[in-house]
């Protein structure tokens, strides 16, 4: 049921929850564009259940809201968000007042936006409706962000590489497999016992030192979201069977570096996301190097990963050109530090970057980050791959580019 506002509602909203019902309607900026949401509440007691349904540029979406609650002035709750396949939470907190509530909008830890609700209908339906408050404070924190959004490309965004052939990830009978395995390491950084998986090449031995390619997963995923999208352990038996590759291990680790690390605890726990690169450097890799037979300098290191991940690994890889020499984000999110931040002195970067990759597939609402990376890295003359396909931000581009770096690494 939809109950409009009347004056008298609105007023006695601050005192009393129940009041909350009915509907309305907020316009603030995002990294997206300019965002309108009408949100339509009910409560019953301390419970508020509704929708919302916002639109940016002409797309429309809609959500039922879950987890709502009212406790005297403050009202929270979340909006799922399906971001291409992946659930995000969006989580509202809002501040009761006579006409308005001041919401607080987070994506996890990004992205915080302050804004104002007011009552009624959504602005176009209501050609009385005061100006919506966008004032200051409404300024999400980061620049560039978002979901995705609206894709330009440049005569630059295109393939470097052809595609590879089908079946890159299949496994092949009658050629030597290596080992994957889960294993257990203690984490200073996060207090607990944490898994990573580990791939070992066919004829792994102790008497052999090997380089190692630690391998970061999406913001919906942990240590085993790889296999969900490509299998890395299969695809590098078939690169090594047809001599394409150097052996080498590869280490699969969670990129959630908090005590609750599940995929399931929060899609977009995104300082859990940053704390990694302790969790990384101080622990997973003196873990790895003192369990398997490893060779330990920078140039026998790299960093890649996808989207969440890919972020990660340019602002972990490019912050400690030390520990990396090899670097390769695939569809990098918005996580990604800005591009004068990564590489503030090109210069040394370009010295030290055996191989710097960055790709996106051109139906990728997420492209403008990469894009970013590149024009700036084009622009410092900091040599690196920009592969531009054909994908989304999807499965394909992942497999398809773990397939077309891994082979060029430790060369
Ligand atoms: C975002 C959109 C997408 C974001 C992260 C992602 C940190 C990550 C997507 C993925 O890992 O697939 O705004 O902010």
């Amino acid at each position: 049921m939809i109950l409009l506002c009347s004056v008298a509602v609105c007023l006695t909203a601050a005192t009393n929850a129940a009041d909350l019902s009915g509907q309305w309607r907020a316009e603030f900026a995002s990294p997206r564009g300019v965002q309108k949401y009408l949100f339509t509440f009910q409560t019953e007691g301390e419970k508020l259940t509704g929708k919302a349904v916002a639109e940016v540029g002409e797309r429309k979406r809609e959500a039922e809201l879950r987890e709502g609650t009212v406790k005297g002035d403050t009202l929270s709750f979340v909006e799922l968000l399906d971001f291409q396949g992946s659930e995000m939470r969006i989580r509202y907190t809002g501040k009761i007042s006579q006409k308005e509530i001041a919401f607080t909008r987070e994506v996890g830890d990004f992205g915080k936006t302050e804004f104002k609700a007011t009552r009624g209908a959504a602005a176009a339906n209501s050609g009385t409706a005061p100006a919506p408050a966008a004032g200051a404070g409404s300024q999400p924190r980061r620049s560039g962000g978002g979901f995705g959004g609206p894709i330009a490309l440049n005569p630059d965004d295109k393939p470097a590489f052809d595609d590879p052939p089908s079946g890159i990830d299949k496994s092949r009978e009658g050629i030597p497999h290596g080992k994957l395995e889960m294993i257990e390491y203690e984490s200073k950084t996060v207090g607990t016992t944490r898994k990573m998986q580990v791939y070992t090449p066919p004829g792994y031995s102790k008497d052999k030192k090997y380089p190692v390619l630690y391998l970061l997963h999406g913001i919906g995923g942990d240590e085993t979201e790889w296999q969900r999208f490509a299998h890395p352990e299969i695809l590098l038996d078939n690169l090594l069977a047809d001599g394409k590759a150097v052996p080498m291990i590869i280490v699969m680790p969670n990129g959630r570096a908090q005590k609750v690390d599940r995929a399931s605890a929060g899609m977009a726990a995104a300082g859990a996301f940053a704390t990694f690169e302790r969790d990384l450097l101080d622990d997973v890799i003196p873990a790895i190097q003192s369990r398997y037979s490893t060779l330990t300098n920078r140039e026998n290191r790299a960093l890649a990963g996808l989207s969440m991940g890919g972020g990660q690994t340019l602002n972990f890889g490019l912050g400690h050109l030390d520990t990396f020499a090899w670097v390769g984000g695939f569809s990098s999110a918005p996580n990604t530090k800005r591009p004068a931040e990564l590489v503030p002195d090109p210069a040394a970067a370009a010295k030290q970057l055996k191989l710097l990759w960055i790709s996106c597939g051109n139906k990728d609402g997420l492209i403008r980050i990469s894009q970013g990376m590149h024009v700036y890295l084009k622009e410092k003359q900091v040599p690196h791959v920009w592969h531009v396909d054909g994908n989304g931000h999807d499965a394909t581009h992942w497999r398809n580019n773990l397939w077309l770096f891994s082979q060029r690494l430790f060369k």
